[in-house]
């Protein structure tokens, strides 16, 4: 949809992605309402001054339907469930419903490289960002990763291209954005209880694709069938990454062999990754989605080792945190689904004392089976789901409840013994005890650490 000057917009939520919409509206010429469920007082002083400058009116407490009196288009932000009251009489009285990649979709002014996928994402997307940067570009890099994407255009003339790390949520409502250079890296069931079903979560993912034309690239895991499986459009040069023969992105023993067309003259370039912090089997994988993507958009291969050699991995995600009298705990607080918390236990070898559990997402725990029974000897739960997964695994592995996370800490080293390795890799989301994963992560690290010195000192 064009956007015009004079035009009416209702945006709902005002988190981060609800306002730097309301500013890029803004200084485009639309006049703005807001409305968000949360009360005036727990908004933050300074986003009021600013509404309240900029004359836009602000209706707290929830969203009725009269906000919907002369608009022209209802923007909800990627957290906002779709089936509020509201956005369903905007659907009835024929409203558009765009997303933030709507309002973008044919505005960025430079190359555009985007990453979708059940997980994984944050790890590619911030790769592909230093990737670049190695390789001298500017790179913006935002999307679900953490700074708005729309924000890109405060400053556009300050980045020479655009690296965006995409959800379903934002994907839903895409309307006709096309990147130049789109990566699905895997799909494995997440937020269900938004979507409704794994179909339509896989095609809010694929909806990555749906405009994509002939000169545009997509790159997809060999190894996820759903991800290799995505239709593409005619013309579009589908690349492949992963173990498989025949990959364009190829990960033997621990290296990654890049077939590669340098200045119209195929040749293959080998980024062996050992003594990077990319070794781990799924960061083989993140790694071989960032070069190609990378690669395709120009960078040279020196720079692409140089950017290997120095990256470090975002927190949280299969990080060490100790040994205690052998016992290695290991921090996985990002694996917020089930894919995640599959993929971290494939990788492990020694037996794993797993700390799992928090918000359920409508996930099926009896999918993780046969990796649990394989991997995991004792299986400590936390958090709301702790029932569900009970009742899954229960009959697969010896399980107990914890109260707190430290209790699950100490639980967990009562069950180990020296050799073993003790893993937080949820499976869920943190918001039942923790702000976040990061807070989850961290109090995870401080209790592994108490214990650690309790240990020293006993
Ligand atoms: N709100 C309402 N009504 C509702 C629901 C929410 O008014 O029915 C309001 C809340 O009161 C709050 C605001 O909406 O004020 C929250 O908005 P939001 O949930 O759209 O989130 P933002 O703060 O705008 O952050 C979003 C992404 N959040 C989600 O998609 C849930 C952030 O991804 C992203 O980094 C940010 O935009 C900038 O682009 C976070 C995330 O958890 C990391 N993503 C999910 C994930 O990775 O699994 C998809
Ligand atoms: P996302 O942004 O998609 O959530 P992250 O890079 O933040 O992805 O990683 C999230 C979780 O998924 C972490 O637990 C991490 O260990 C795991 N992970 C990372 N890359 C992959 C991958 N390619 N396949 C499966 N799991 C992965």
């Amino acid at each position: 949809m064009q956007i015009q000057s004079g035009m009416q917009a209702v945006v709902i939520g005002l988190g981060a992605a609800g306002l730097s919409t309301v500013r890029y509206l803004l200084a485009r010429g639309v006049r703005v309402k807001v409305s968000d469920r949360r009360s005036v007082d727990q908004i933050a002083a300074e986003t009021l001054d600013f509404l309240r400058h900029a004359g836009v009116p602000l209706e707290t407490g929830g969203h009725t339907v009269s906000l919907l009196t002369g608009a022209d288009m209802v923007i909800p932000g990627p957290g906002v469930p779709l089936d509020l009251p509201v956005i369903q009489s905007a659907r009835e009285q024929g409203l558009p419903i765009l997303g933030e990649l709507a309002l973008a979709a044919g505005q960025y002014r430079v190359p555009v490289i985007a990453v979708t996928g059940s997980n994984g994402k944050t790890t590619v997307t911030s790769l592909i960002g230093h990737l670049l940067k190695a390789a001298g570009k500017k790179p913006f890099v935002g999307g679900n990763i953490g700074t708005p994407l729309l924000d890109y255009f405060i400053e556009p003339s300050a980045f020479d291209v655009v690296v965006l790390e995409l959800s379903s949520f934002q994907l839903d409502l895409a309307a006709m954005f096309r990147p130049d250079i789109g990566l699905l890296l895997n799909i494995s069931p997440d937020h269900l209880d938004r979507h409704g079903s794994l179909d339509a979560y896989t095609n809010a993912k694929r909806n990555l694709f749906r405009f994509q034309a002939a000169g545009d690239f997509a790159i997809l895991g060999a190894d996820d069938p759903v991800s290799a499986a995505t239709p593409l459009n005619s013309g579009v040069r589908g690349c492949a990454f992963g173990r498989k023969a025949g990959c364009e992105a190829r990960i033997v023993d621990g290296c990654v062999i890049l077939q590669g067309n340098r200045g119209g003259v195929s040749n293959e370039e080998v980024y062996n990754l050992d003594g990077t912090k990319l070794h781990s089997s799924v960061n083989q994988l993140n790694a071989a989605a960032a070069i190609i993507a990378v690669a395709l958009h120009g960078c040279g291969s020196e720079a692409i080792e140089q950017g290997l050699a120095g990256f470090e991995p975002p927190p949280h995600r299969m990080a060490e945190v100790a040994t205690i009298d052998g016992v290695r705990f290991i921090n996985d607080s990002k694996a917020t689904n089930i894919g995640a918390l599959e993929a971290a236990l494939g990788g492990c070898e020694a037996p794993v004392v797993l700390i799992a559990g928090g918000r359920d997402k409508g996930s099926d725990y009896t999918l993780l089976q046969e990796v649990v029974g394989k991997k995991v000897k004792h299986l400590v739960l936390v958090g709301e789901a702790a029932g569900l997964m009970r009742a899954a695994l229960g009959s697969v592995v010896p399980t107990e409840d914890a109260t707190t996370m430290e209790d699950a800490v100490r639980k967990s080293m009562a069950a180990a013994v020296s050799g073993d390795l003790v893993l937080l890799a949820p499976g869920c989301a943190s918001y039942d005890m923790f702000s976040g994963y990061e807070e989850r992560g961290r109090v995870f690290a401080e209790s592994v650490c108490l214990l650690g010195r309790e240990r020293k000192q006993a």
